[in-house]
């Protein structure tokens, strides 16, 4: 698997697992909408999640949650170019989360580091949007639309599936000229999945690295994380940050969360005290 995943200028090092960390300048995202809004608070919650520790800092204008309705091309651009444009300025690594090539293209054009879209640049255009630039693209596989992808999803073999459909994104990307090495995949977790598939894909994130490129996990807060702990929204952080743990132990190079200081205390210990296969117990008793 690469070792590295290139973002523009810069080249995240995935030896260690990296955070993503989520701002979203929604009314309706499921967990912060309407917090950030507010074009100046956005910019400095971005720059608190940066000093916190993530890598990336997820910017995104449309809410994908279950439901959610489609946002014009100018409200999107206009909740997300300013504070995109403030945070590259402030020295942050900035992903873009979008499903639209115009906004892939103004945030390339203004140095975004990443384009992560939950619609695996199917839309038209996008593929040749991102293939120019040299950001890292995150390729996530979603079933259905967000206003309907939860009813009723259903799959024969939902690793397999996903797994194939990230397969086939990433061969087009390659055939529009991406380098290997500007590619991660993500399962979506939640995205047209109910309880079954999220766990099945959570424990098999194995089979989707085998694929070769770092695989990225969204499990921050969402449903999944209520139903297993009977907690609202707000009080997700503890189950995400456990959920993300597993996700990295299960091959995940990448997590994308709301908790980020959390999260890289979590992900710091288990770097610092998982037992490598094989020998960590013997190194400790020399
Ligand atoms: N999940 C959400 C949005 N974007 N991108 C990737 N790569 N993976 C994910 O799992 C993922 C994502 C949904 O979460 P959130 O951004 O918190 O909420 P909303 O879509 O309501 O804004």
């Amino acid at each position: 698997m690469a070792a590295i995943l290139r973002c523009g200028a810069r080249a995240l090092d995935l030896a260690t697992p990296r955070v993503m960390g989520i701002l979203n300048v929604t009314a309706d995202s499921f967990s912060d909408g309407g917090r950030f809004l507010d074009e100046a608070r956005a910019v400095a919650h971005g720059v608190a999640l940066a000093a916190d520790g993530a890598d990336l800092v997820d910017v995104g204008g449309e809410s994908t949650r279950p439901g959610a309705e489609p946002v014009p091309l100018e409200v999107e651009l206009g909740r997300v170019m300013p504070v995109l444009r403030a945070l590259v300025r402030e020295g942050v690594a900035v992903s873009v989360d979008t499903m639209k090539p115009e906004v892939m293209r103004r945030a390339l054009a203004e140095g975004c580091a990443m384009v992560n879209d939950v619609n695996g640049f199917r839309a038209e255009g996008a593929v040749e949007a991102v293939a120019g630039a040299d950001a890292g693209l995150c390729v996530m596989h979603m079933k259905g639309t967000p206003a309907t992808m939860q009813a009723n999803p259903a799959y024969e073999d939902v690793v397999a599936e996903v797994r194939d459909y990230l397969a086939g994104r990433a061969r087009a990307l390659e055939a529009a000229g991406v380098a290997p090495d500007r590619i991660a995949l993500d399962p979506g977790f939640g995205f047209g999945k109910d309880f079954a598939h999220n766990a099945a894909l959570l424990s098999h994130l194995g089979r989707l690295a085998a694929l070769g490129y770092p695989v990225v996990a969204g499990l921050s807060r969402k449903r999944m994380i209520g139903e297993i702990t009977g907690r609202p929204v707000g009080e997700r952080a503890a189950g995400s940050v456990a959920a993300a743990l597993l996700a990295v132990q299960n091959g995940a190079r990448i997590v994308r969360v709301h908790d980020v200081r959390e999260t890289v205390d979590a992900l710091k210990v288990l770097q610092a005290l998982a037992a490598p296969a094989g020998g960590g117990q013997g190194e400790q008793r020399r």
